[in-house]
C-alpha cells in the first residue's frame, strides 16, 4: 500500500526540534528517547529519520543504510544502558504498534524498548 506522511505528526516534530525530548542516542538516521509515559522503568522509543509511518512503511521505503542504522541503533540503546539478554535481571522487550489493530497512536514508526522488570506474558 501507499503510505502518505502527516509531517505534523509528534515524532516529526521532535525531530524538527520544535519539542524537546530526553535523548537516550543519536545515529546518522535514528533517534532515541524515553517515552513520555513511561510503562516500564525502561521505557525508550526508538525512530528513524526519515518520514516513514510504520515498519510496513520502512521496510519497504528505506534505503539498506538506514534499516541497518535502524536496528543497530535499536541495539545500541539496549547496550548502553545494560540490557542485552544475557544473566539475570536483564532482557527486555522490543514492540512497535502498526497500524489501527496494533493501536499505533503516532504515525511515524517507532519501536518501543521496555524493561528494567519483569513484564509479564503477553495477554493481548
Ligand atoms: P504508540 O505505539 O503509537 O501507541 O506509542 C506512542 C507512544 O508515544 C506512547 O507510548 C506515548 O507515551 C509516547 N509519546 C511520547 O513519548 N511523547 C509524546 O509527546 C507523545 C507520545 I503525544
Amino acid at each position: 500500500m501507499a503510505y502518505s506522511y502527516d509531517d505534523q505528526n509528534i515524532f516529526a516534530r521532535i525531530l524538527r526540534g520544535e519539542i524537546p525530548n530526553r535523548t537516550v542516542l543519536e545515529t546518522e538516521h535514528s533517534l532515541a528517547f524515553e517515552d513520555i509515559a513511561p510503562q516500564a522503568p525502561v521505557h525508550v522509543l526508538v525512530i528513524p529519520k526519515g518520514k516513514y509511518v510504520t515498519y510496513d512503511h520502512f521496510a519497504q521505503a528505506a534505503t539498506e543504510a538506514e534499516i541497518v542504522d535502524f536496528t543497530r541503533a535499536v541495539r545500541a540503546v539496549c547496550e548502553k544502558l545494560g540490557l542485552e539478554p544475557g544473566a539475570e535481571g536483564t532482557g527486555y522487550r522490543l514492540i512497535s504498534n502498526s497500524g489501527g489493530h496494533g493501536m499505533q497512536e503516532v504515525p511515524h514508526l517507532h519501536v518501543h524498548i521496555l524493561a528494567g522488570r519483569p513484564l509479564g506474558r503477553m495477554v493481548m
